[in-house]
């Protein structure tokens, strides 16, 4: 151990146990821009090879434990024998994610659209994911939407939230007592004049009416520049509806980059936050999730280095002296209170985790040992012509 006091570690180390973090199975897929999608050799052909790949991250780490589904993207006809074969691979289902954006029907929205049978279409669609959920397991179904509109006029974007909320409401009276409906937000892309559910206001005022078993998901990449996302986490964890985390990098936009890469001074915040929230442990209903693409470096260690940055970012956070910071604070000391926080981020926690790994029987360095394992190279070898991540896949 180094400059880290020891009781401090002990602590935090009792709360990292409790980090999960579920990757998407999409992002074992190829993708890319709508300027190109690049190939990588390995890439997996069928729902099975994704979550063979996400186990193996699983294997390497102790993180990930458990992997998204997208449909129709990962349909298959027996979900009883996938899941078997994902716990055979020692590995669970987790949330499915819903997809209305896909279909020439979804021109003009899908849950928001002024069309009875498009409405329709969409409502059934997110019927069949809760069926697929009874069989996978799953307690969460995700819904992001592309609706809204690209100019002023196209369409009554007050009567659109109107229909939404019915939409939503019939989804709702089929979720199970111990399923969530979970309901993402995004600024804007592929609608550009407006969305309709931009942001977390609007996704909490529609969970809120809903009912208890409707929560928010946060992506991190679905904000404007300079948003202060950890107020964000503040806010939806005090008022109880903060259910899950997209987690991501972005300089732009929805870059969907490895989380922690662009600003993992943000990531230690919001986490940071989480943990002040209650948001990490036993029993938080707060799920964290990544959802990234990996468009030109390879996948799996992708992923291997994601979970990899959310783990450190959490000890780190988990290091804050807590009760100096309550003390500076309360006196109004802002450069010690500001200090504390500092402190804690410049916190090298690398060596400590590299021990944590080893006492629980994991690789000390996973990246290194995922790249000394032969599966790279075993995969390339069996698996010729991959598939994208989503249409296709
Ligand atoms: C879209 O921008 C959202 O981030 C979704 O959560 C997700 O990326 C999508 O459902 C996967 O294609
Ligand atoms: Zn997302
Ligand atoms: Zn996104």
């Amino acid at each position: 151990m180094t400059d880290i006091a020891v009781a401090a570690w002990e602590t935090a180390a009792a709360t990292l146990e409790h980090l999960a973090i579920e990757l998407p199975s999409w992002a074992f897929g190829n993708s890319g821009t709508r300027f190109r999608v690049f190939g990588t050799p390995g890439t997996p052909r069928t729902p099975e090879e994704k979550i063979a790949d996400a186990a193996t991250v699983h294997r390497f780490t102790g993180l990930a434990p458990t992997v998204a589904l997208h449909i129709p993207w990962d349909t298959v006809e027996d979900f009883a024998a996938l899941r078997a074969f994902a716990e055979d691979h020692g590995v669970r289902l987790g949330t499915v994610n819903s997809n209305t954006f896909q279909d020439e029907a979804y021109k003009f929205g899908s849950l928001a659209s002024s069309d009875p049978a498009v409405r329709r279409q969409a409502i059934d669609h997110h019927f069949q994911c809760l069926d697929i959920m009874a069989v996978t397991g799953s307690r969460d179904l995700k819904i992001w939407l592309a609706d809204g509109t690209n100019y002023p006029g196209q369409d009554d974007i007050r009567r659109r939230q109107d229909t939404l909320a019915d939409s939503l409401a019939t989804i709702y009276e089929r979720i199970g007592p111990d399923q969530r409906l979970v309901l993402e937000y995004k600024l804007f892309e592929p609608a550009f004049y407006h969305t309709d559910v931009p942001d977390w206001g609007t996704a909490y005022v529609h969970v809120a009416a809903l009912g208890e078993r409707a929560v928010v998901c946060l992506d991190t990449g679905h904000h404007a520049p300079g948003t202060n996302i950890e107020f964000i986490v503040a806010q939806l964890l005090r008022l109880g509806k903060l259910g899950s985390f997209d987690f991501n990098s972005r300089f732009y936009a929805d870059d969907d980059l490895i989380v922690g890469a662009a600003d993992p001074f943000q990531l230690f915040r919001i986490l940071a936050e989480v943990i002040r929230g209650g948001g990490l442990g036993p029993g938080s209903p707060v799920a964290f999730m990544l959802d990234q693409c990996h468009n030109i470096e390879e996948k799996i260690p992708g992923q291997i280095r994601s979970v990899l940055n959310v783990q450190e970012m959490t000890a780190r956070a988990l290091l804050l002296d807590r009760d100096a910071l309550e003390l500076a604070q309360r006196e109004h000391d802002v450069l010690t209170a500001n200090g504390i926080v500092m402190d804690a981020f410049a916190t090298d926690v690398r060596p400590v985790l590299a021990a944590w790994r080893e006492e629980r029987g994991l690789p000390a360095d996973p990246m290194a040992a995922y790249r000394a394992s032969g599966y790279r190279e075993r995969i390339i070898a069996e698996r010729v012509g991959g598939a994208q991540a989503g249409w296709g896949a």
